[in-house]
């Protein structure tokens, strides 16, 4: 007889013919391009990963949801998955009408029928799903910063797949996973849900976790999204496939998961584990701070360590899939080995690195012990993110007009230029405004544009490993604090202040500017009749007054070795 957890799922796809037929209507409905989570919610929602639910949640589903954490019919579902659209596109659509639902090159992944739009109260959804109404929570910042304001709620038929162009023959659908399970007649399969690099105490716990449950390993990392930060996807699916060797042979498989998650610890472990059941796993590992946020802006987590745990064991039989507690595992020198913390003895060397103590290393280009890791994946992990010397970086001087950001820029570039190693550009406001922005004024939405650019190409310059040296007025703050977000995804962004005074900067007036500024013939002249926001934490401020340019671009360099951006062998 066959085991229930193994026989095929319910799928939201239309036959072949009837999607061909269905894209060619479609194409005539108004359509909505997904944006990147929806993808993901859409690939779950129509392969069956997130069986029962048909569609994107109704208002009575949601509501249910939010305050219950089960769909209105008393179905345990932790998550709502909505789809939220902007007013504007609210306004165009009505309950009853058939939507097309598009990837972001247009192409037709879905219909919708539209039973329900409503406004969502935010701040509830965010108290009640993540705990806390507080943007430091990564889906709560989601929630209220790019989420559109509307929800539409109906039942979804899937005409294709999103396509994926990576790593295709290690995803699997729910059906997939279970026909593979079926044919290698695995009965009990245990699951490990990650967001992170495996190392070797992930290894030690997963291969424990499997011979305790009597069952087979499934590793199943989520590469849809995860925490804003995290190690890209493209390097840690190199890294697992390196680690999958490491077990015994026939006893693990690895399959890619296009989750998009949210962090919300409990609840997020519920849904994780309906999620694996629905791939035909009979077994989860739940860890200490299963999918935790981070800290709030208090500073204090918001979840207890074990609350996932908790949560997860008052609900697992309802869910029909057994949880496998985490052990902490720590490796014990003395005797060279990975053993539970819990179980270790007063008296022994206990080693450990940390999340951080290990970006440290690999940002320096320190060892990192076999203890730990796997050689193999030391080594993706470096090629990924080589040591900060080798790193490309922004250099962003702002100040006033005339304050002599562009002259200590250029005697950086050469500096720079001398030492050699890596391609240097620099980005100063004159060949910016030339060649970038030569249609756009002094407003604050045309310097903001500006400064955008400026921080695009600087972004691009700096991962591809160059060196991009920036020097625009950039008078205000929140843009500065933006295009510091876009660089620092890729590499350092040093903030240099040249802090020249608008005295001096007007006193020296060497175009002529602070002059016609002053007669009104040039309006919105910054310090004069437009404002600058001095920088409150730059990496760097150098005073010009008393100091020659020389010695101003040394002491950017200086900052520049301290922060290990710049070997000391030369
Ligand atoms: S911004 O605000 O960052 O977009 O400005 P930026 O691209 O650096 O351009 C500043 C140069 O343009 C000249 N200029 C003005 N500056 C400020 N305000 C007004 N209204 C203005 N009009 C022209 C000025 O020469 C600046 O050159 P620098 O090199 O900064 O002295």
């Amino acid at each position: 007889m066959q085991q229930p957890n193994l026989a095929p799922i319910p799928e939201l796809y239309v036959s072949y013919e009837s999607a061909q037929k269905l894209k060619v209507e479609a194409a005539d409905l108004p359509s909505w391009d997904l944006t990147p989570r929806q993808i993901c919610d859409l690939e779950l929602l129509m392969n069956g990963g997130f069986s029962p639910l048909k569609g994107f949640l109704g208002q009575a589903d949601y509501d249910s949801v939010v305050d219950e954490m089960r769909l209105a019919d008393g179905t345990l579902w932790p998550m709502p998955i909505t789809l939220d659209v902007p007013e504007k596109f609210a306004d165009s659509v009505e309950s009853g009408q058939d939507i097309a639902l598009r990837d972001q090159e247009g192409v037709i992944l879905a219909t919708m029928t539209i039973t329900d739009k409503w406004t969502p109260n935010k701040s509830r959804e965010a108290e009640k799903v993540f705990g806390a109404d507080d943007e430091a929570h990564p889906a709560v910042n989601y929630l209220h910063n790019q989420a559109g304001k509307v929800y539409l709620g109906g039942p979804v038929t899937g005409i294709q797949q999103p396509v994926h162009y990576d790593f295709k023959a290690r995803r699997d659908t729910p059906n997939e996973l279970r026909a593979l399970f079926r044919k290698l007649g695995w009965r009990r399969v245990v699951a490990f849900q990650t967001r992170n690099p495996l190392h070797r105490a992930h290894q030690e716990l997963t291969f424990r976790a499997a011979k305790e449950a009597q069952a087979n390993l499934l590793i199943h990392p989520v590469v849809g999204m995860t925490k804003p930060g995290d190690v890209d996807h493209f390097t840690r699916v190199r890294c697992y496939e390196a680690v999958i060797d490491k077990y015994p042979g026939a006893t693990t498989t690895l399959s890619l998961l296009n989750l998009a998650m949210r962090m919300a610890g409990p609840r997020e472990a519920i849904w994780h584990g309906l999620i694996r059941k629905n791939h035909g796993v009979t077994h989860f590992i739940v860890g200490r701070d299963h999918a935790g946020p981070g800290k709030n802006s208090a500073g204090e987590d918001f979840y207890g360590p074990y609350d996932a745990q908790e949560l997860f064991k008052q609900h697992q039989e309802e869910m029909g899939i057994e949880m496998v507690p985490f052990k902490h595992m720590v490796f014990v020198q003395e005797r060279a080995q990975y053993e539970p913390a819990d179980e270790i003895e007063e008296g022994v060397t206990v080693l450990n690195i940390s999340g951080t103590e290990l970006r440290r290393r690999l940002a320096e280009g320190l060892e990192i012990p076999e203890w730990f890791s796997f050689p193999e994946v030391v080594k993706e992990l470096r090629r990924t993110r080589p040591p900060r010397a080798q790193q490309g970086f922004t250099v962003f001087f702002t100040g006033l007009s005339g304050s002599g950001k562009s002259t200590i820029a250029n005697a950086l570039r050469v500096k720079l230029m001398e030492m050699g190693g890596r391609p240097v550009t620099l980005l100063d406001g004159d060949i910016v405004r030339k060649n970038l922005s030569s249609e756009l004024g002094f407003s604050k939405e045309h310097r903001d544009l500006n400064i955008r650019r400026i921080g695009f190409v600087a972004s691009e310059i700096t991962k591809n490993g160059g060196i991009a040296i920036c020097a625009p007025i950039a008078p205000y703050a929140t843009t500065r604090r933006a295009v510091r977000e876009e660089i620092e995804d890729f590499g350092a962004f040093v903030e240099v202040h040249v802090a020249t005074s608008l005295e001096e900067c007007e006193r020296r007036d060497r175009k002529g500017l602070y002059k016609l500024a002053r007669e009104g013939k040039i309006k919105e002249f910054t310090g004069i009749s437009d404002p600058y926001d001095e920088p409150q934490n730059p990496e760097l401020r150098v005073e010009t007054e008393g100091t020659d340019v020389d010695h101003c671009a040394h002491q950017v360099l200086l900052k520049l070795e301290q922060m290990g951006l710049i070997g000391t062998e030369r």
